[in-house]
């Protein structure tokens, strides 16, 4: 017996109801940076919880790596038009972050900061009941550094620039600001299924 292989098994019809308008499939893992790819080591990483809380929280790798993790399987689409399904990523869910840091009522929106210094905004809504996640392992590997590696976020309902690659923290705040791409035009929410690519969409 000839292996289909992993797009075999799926009938298209249901392919294709998995394709949020506008996007095509892809199967490889295409590289998207603003800029280099910044190579921080563990012994320096961290990562903070910090703004709207009632006290700051930072972990170092060694108190990160030992959170609960958990499996995610998600189907990513990027701005660019391609959509990958059914992407294996382990990681700690933001709500396991958040029962560490008690968020102040007006912190509804968040701030991901990055190595490197992008930054994207995502409203708290959107992280959290098992959304997002903070990613370190991609498949059976740890995270490359070209994806994102150690640790990334990933928003998987959102467009993935939303996913912020090299990502060192969240910043709580009250109002929703733009992050890097959203300043220079790109949608502040990002939803794929309604096609918010840019602001005004
Ligand atoms: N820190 C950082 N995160 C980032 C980016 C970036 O340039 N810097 N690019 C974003 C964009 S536009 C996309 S499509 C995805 C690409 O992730 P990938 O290179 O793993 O495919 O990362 C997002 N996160
Ligand atoms: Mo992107």
């Amino acid at each position: 017996m000839i292996s289909r292989g992993f797009f075999g098994r799926r009938r298209p019809a249901d392919v294709e109801k998995r394709l949020p308008p506008g996007q095509y499939l892809v199967r490889d893992f295409p590289v998207l940076s603003a800029g280099p790819t910044p190579h921080t080591p563990l012994d320096r990483w961290s990562f903070t919880i910090e703004g709207r809380v009632r006290s700051p929280v930072t972990w170092n790798w060694e108190a990160f790596s030992a959170l609960p993790t958990q499996a995610f399987t998600v189907d990513i689409s990027c701005v660019t038009k391609w959509t990958k399904l059914d992407m294996k990523w382990f990681g700690v869910s933001i709500d396991t972050l958040l029962e560490h840091a008690e968020v102040e009522p007006e912190g509804k929106y968040v701030m991901a900061f990055s190595d490197g210094g992008y930054t994207t905004n995502v409203p708290l809504a959107e992280l959290i009941n098992g959304q997002a996640f903070i990613a370190y392992q991609f498949e059976d590997k740890l995270l490359s550094p070209e994806h994102g590696g150690p640790a990334r976020l990933v928003v998987p309902h959102l467009y993935f620039w939303k996913s912020a690659k090299w990502v060192r923290g969240l910043r709580f705040a009250a109002r929703d600001e733009p992050g890097f791409w959203e300043s220079l035009g790109y949608h502040m929410h990002g939803d794929p299924w309604k096609e918010e690519r840019y602001s005004g969409d």
